[in-house]
């Protein structure tokens, strides 16, 4: 998925847009059985496996040890296919799996062909001191604040930045994994954080995104530096993630604005107030943050508000009326299909609606199945939806 034309300078690759985001080539590739009835085509992103394998091939030394990562749990074909293909090159060469995939359904993880499954951060001491014993040597110690360290510089000419100022979440959402994942808030020094942005920008990164959970929770820790230093340096940051809509008053969002904040993204999930599945936001709390975003700058191209869509017993009007009423605010609204997590609260209710095998096959947890919404994934439903939030997003504030 490496997009540098200079890692891989012969091989043709889809231009990215001017921000560094993709688009990936990608390969249709035989449905897995269980999906045979899906009305979607299956895809490969990325490199051909050959090239990768050709790549891999040519390193030399061969390595001591194959780490894995996995991110969607529903992606773990993906590490299948990585774990097999390392297991051939250097039969004797341990192969450890973890990551995202690997935390959240374990016991899966452990029936691929890796060695060992390390769930949770690889930073934990634990994990560190696991991780070492497999080269039969001691741990070293871990580098302060090391789970808040992203080896950006691995890259030789990044097109942009990703910044990890925290880990984890203050709050507790029932369809969300960031407690799984990250048991805890914490968060890096603003030493730290500016560090980071110092050598992006070095490297002539202009475009950073943020992939915090919790990004505006204790923000006068390492963010308010942090958009003092982009404003100096002309950075432009998008938040992909959605943040918190309660914490965006008048203040958060002329900072946010000044710091070159282009794309943000809100997490509203819905204005039916009586059926929140979370206790992150009001009536109240929504519209002073609206007001407060138009006042800063922020128009209609630079903010989308996330509504979560194919949540068990969803209510299709309460979605319609969310949309609508975004718009009439002048904030336009981008669907986020709900993907059901085990270990979340909400998974056993997804379960019960579900007629897919939710907890047996992770592939079911696509969040372009609609798995737990009745019918399931339709393009004539699609389009309907899709015309209905173009209509606000071409149209916003039409009062
Ligand atoms: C960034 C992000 C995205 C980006 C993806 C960018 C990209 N290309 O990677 C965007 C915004 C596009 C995205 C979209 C979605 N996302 Co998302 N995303 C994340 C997020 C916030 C961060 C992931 C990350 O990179 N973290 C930083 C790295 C450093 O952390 P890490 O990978 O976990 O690595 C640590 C450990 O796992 C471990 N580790 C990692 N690898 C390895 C390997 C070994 C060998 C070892 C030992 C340890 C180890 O050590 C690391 C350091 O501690 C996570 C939430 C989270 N807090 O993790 C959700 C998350 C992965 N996303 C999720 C969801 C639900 C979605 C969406 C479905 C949302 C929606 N409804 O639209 C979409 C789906 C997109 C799709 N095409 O299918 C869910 C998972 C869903 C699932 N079934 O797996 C998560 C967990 C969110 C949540 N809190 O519930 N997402
Ligand atoms: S506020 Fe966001 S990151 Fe935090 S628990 Fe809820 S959905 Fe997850």
């Amino acid at each position: 998925m490496d997009t540098l034309e200079r890692t891989w300078a012969d091989i043709p690759w889809p231009r990215p847009r001017p921000d560094g985001r993709g688009p990936y080539p990608k390969t249709e590739i035989p449905k897995p059985a269980v999906l045979a009835q899906v009305p979607r085509r299956f895809c490969r992103y990325g490199h051909d496996p050959a090239r990768v394998e050709a790549a891999l091939a040519a390193l030399s030394p061969p390595p001591d040890l194959v780490l894995v990562t996995s991110i969607m749990t529903y992606w773990y074909p993906g590490v299948d296919e990585a774990v097999r293909l390392c297991r051939r090159l250097w039969p004797r060469v341990p192969v450890v799996v973890g990551g995202v995939y690997a935390t959240l359904c374990p016991e899966h993880a452990r029936r691929l062909e890796a060695d060992h499954c390390i769930c949770g951060p690889l930073e934990t001491p634990e994990n560190w001191a696991a991780l070492w014993r497999l080269l039969g040597a001691s741990a070293p110690s871990l580098p302060d604040h090391a789970g808040l360290r992203l080896a950006h510089e691995l890259y030789a000419a990044p097109d942009f930045g990703v910044l990890l100022g925290s880990r984890g979440c203050p709050f507790a959402c029932a369809y969300c994994a960031s407690r799984l994942l990250s048991p805890g808030f914490c968060q890096a020094p603003a030493r730290l954080v500016l560090e980071r942005l110092r050598s992006l920008h070095a490297q002539g990164v202009r475009h950073v995104a943020f992939y915090d959970d919790a990004l505006l929770v204790a923000p006068e820790t390492w963010l308010w530096s942090a958009l003092a230093w982009c404003a100096e340096h002309h950075m432009t940051l998008h938040t992909p993630n959605a943040v918190h809509v309660r914490a965006l008053t008048p203040d958060v969002c002329r900072r946010l604005w000044r710091g070159g904040v282009r794309t943000l993204r809100l997490g509203l999930e819905t204005l039916d107030f009586n059926h929140r599945l979370d206790a992150k936001l009001t009536l109240e709390e929504w519209e002073q943050a609206v007001a407060a975003l138009h006042a800063a700058g922020f128009g209609a191209e630079h903010v989308r508000a996330y509504v979560l869509f194919g949540l068990p017993d969803e209510d299709d009007d309460a979605t319609a009326a969310t949309i609508a009423e975004a718009g009439r605010l002048g904030i336009p609204v981008e669907l986020a299909f709900y993907s059901p997590i085990p270990g979340t609260p909400l998974f056993a209710r997804a379960e019960r609606v579900s007629p897919w095998p939710l907890a047996e096959e992770p592939l079911t947890h696509n969040n372009s199945l609609w798995p737990c919404r009745p019918g399931g994934f339709s393009w004539a439903e699609a389009a309907r939806w899709k015309t209905l939030v173009r209509q606000v997003q071409r149209n916003p504030n039409p009062q």
